[in-house]
């Protein structure tokens, strides 16, 4: 079951309670880049995320460099950013401010 892209006004209102994520220039992804102490607290973050994103079935577009993870979420199926995107960005938030 294909998800609606969310309207201008949902966006607005998700990204308000989503911090340091921005909308993608061409207004079809949401980003944001993480950054830790050093490579092992990244790759823990990116280990808990990827299995949180085969629970929801939704998977992030990654990259990782050191301590750096820069992420893109959008929803392929429906061309656009969908409440599956919100939801995985604020798992991913909860997943980076939990202490070790
Ligand atoms: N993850 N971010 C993202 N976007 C998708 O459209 C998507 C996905 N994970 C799995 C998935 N789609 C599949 O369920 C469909 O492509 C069949």
């Amino acid at each position: 079951m294909r998800d609606a892209k969310l309207s201008t006004e949902e966006l607005t209102q998700a990204l308000a309670k989503l911090p340091d994520w921005a909308l993608r220039e061409d207004e079809a992804a949401i980003t944001r880049s993480f950054r830790f102490a050093n490579f092992r607290q990244a790759f823990a973050f990116m280990t808990e995320c990827a299995l949180m994103a085969e629970k929801l079935d939704h998977h992030p577009e990654w990259f990782n460099v050191y301590s750096r993870v820069d992420v893109t979420l959008t929803t392929h199926d429906s061309g656009g950013i969908t409440r599956r995107d919100i939801e995985l960005a604020t798992a991913m938030n909860r997943a980076s401010s939990r202490p070790d």
